[in-house]
């Protein structure tokens, strides 16, 4: 049965929208879009991070909000980008990344996604999954930010060409846990 409640996906990223809204119906959950830029804190901690976007959002909206904040992190970079995906993609993108890692054969990676979920009365809430995988030996067409070099164990393609992202995607994870949460709440 379908949960009617509004709840409200705050981002600036129609892309994240779109499949949120996908798994989250497929669980049941309807969301809406309020599509804005949220102020993002510098911190070495994705939690920090979502944390505040998530006040943020609620404080713009005043209604039940979830937010995301998502990084990839690359083992033989330091972890680097993480925290800072959405600069680094916006900056040197998915090229600057394949020539760091140029001639470096350990290319484990790992992509978490961090679901944040306010009301204003609760304390923020959070629901953390990653997924881990590799980082492709080039480009693959389709997809959009970080899916075209990013291969989730056990497939041979990136997230841009695999078969069905939703079933195993970071997001897909990290929604599944707050969903629970959430039915449960209601
Ligand atoms: P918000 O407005 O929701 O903050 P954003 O795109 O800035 O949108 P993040 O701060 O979470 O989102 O940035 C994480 C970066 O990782 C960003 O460049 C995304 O495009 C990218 N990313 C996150 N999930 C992804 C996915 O499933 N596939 C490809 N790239 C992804």
């Amino acid at each position: 049965m379908q949960q009617s409640c509004e709840l409200f996906f705050v981002s600036s990223n129609t892309h994240k929208f779109e499949e949120a809204k996908r798994i989250l119906s497929n669980l049941g959950l309807e969301i809406n879009l309020f599509k804005t830029t949220l102020e993002e804190i510098q911190s070495n901690s994705i939690g920090e991070i979502a944390k505040r976007k998530a006040l943020d959002a609620f404080s713009k909206l005043e209604k039940p909000v979830i937010i995301e904040d998502d990084g990839l992190f690359i083992d033989s970079l330091g972890g680097f980008p993480g925290p800072y995906s959405s600069y680094v993609y916006d900056t040197i993108g998915n090229k600057g990344i394949m020539r760091l890692l140029e001639n470096i054969e350990l290319r484990n990676a790992r992509f978490v996604a961090m679901i944040a979920y306010c009301n204003g009365t609760d304390n923020v809430k959070l629901f953390e999954s990653s997924i881990p995988g590799k980082i492709s030996l080039s480009i693959e067409e389709g997809g959009w930010g970080y899916d075209p070099i990013f291969i989730p164990d056990g497939e041979s393609k990136t997230y841009a060409n695999v078969s069905d992202k939703d079933k195993f995607s970071h997001r897909a994870a990290s929604l599944k846990k707050f969903s629970d949460w959430f039915m449960h709440k209601q």
